[in-house]
């Protein structure tokens, strides 16, 4: 029985993986370490130190903690102010839809977010409603491909995982999915998310009946 589906934050109910992306490059462009968008896709669920750490992998930089805290909030106050202007029109396509017929069903909705920021986005987006539990990342041991975050959000909802099915936009995301013996809807590419038990290229693909066969599977 289908009983909570748990959600990535960023790039499955809101793009902020752009802004990310952004802020990010900015800050390499002042520092002049290269960065692309393909380095990007691995900063995809992963937390802000250990982003910045990729970042600053190729660059040579020996840099002193306090040195990379600050660089750190310094691509926060950034990205803060970038995803200041979020509305409720930023939902991605067909997430209201999703995120009601799953109220309807007496299904639970978890978040299970490695971000720091997702309290003020889910405000932002007029979202908080949906959700009955959200994982807090600061009291993590470990990030995703960790099970640790979807755990959480399982055992906060008072369900349990091999009931729940949990949807990533990230490879380390799906990882830590199915490694907490829940079913993993990937959206995105085969290329990336390619261990998916389901995957869609878009969020619109979404539906309850998708959601509810995948566990009868
Ligand atoms: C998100 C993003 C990551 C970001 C992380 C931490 O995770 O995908 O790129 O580095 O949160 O974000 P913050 O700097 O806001 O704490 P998720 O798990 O929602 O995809
Ligand atoms: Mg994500």
């Amino acid at each position: 029985r289908l009983e909570a589906v748990i959600f990535d934050l960023d790039g499955v109910i809101t793009d902020t993986a752009e802004y990310h992306y952004l802020a990010w490059q900015a800050l390499a462009d002042e520092l002049g370490v290269p960065f692309s968008r393909e380095k990007n896709e691995r900063l995809k669920g992963v937390s802000r130190m250990e982003s910045l750490d990729i970042v600053l992998e190729d660059s040579g930089l020996g840099l002193p903690e306090a040195a990379k805290l600050r660089l750190a909030e310094q691509k926060n106050d950034h990205y803060r102010e970038m995803i200041g202007r979020i509305t409720p029109a930023d939902l991605l396509p067909g997430i209201p839809e999703l995120l009601d017929s799953l109220r309807k069903g007496g299904i639970l909705v978890g978040l299970a977010s490695a971000s720091l920021n997702a309290p003020v986005i889910l405000e932002r987006l007029g979202a908080a409603h949906w959700f009955q539990a959200a994982a807090d990342p600061a009291s993590l041991r470990k990030g995703k491909p960790d099970p640790e975050i979807f755990l959480q959000a399982a055992e906060l909802l008072g369900v349990t995982p091999g009931n729940c099915i949990g949807v990533e936009d990230a490879a380390a995301g799906i990882a830590a999915i199915k490694a907490a013996g829940m079913k993993a809807v990937g959206i995105g590419s085969p290329a990336q998310l390619g261990d998916a038990d389901l995957l869609l290229p878009r969020t619109v693909e979404l539906s309850v009946e998708k959601l509810l066969e995948l566990l009868r599977q």
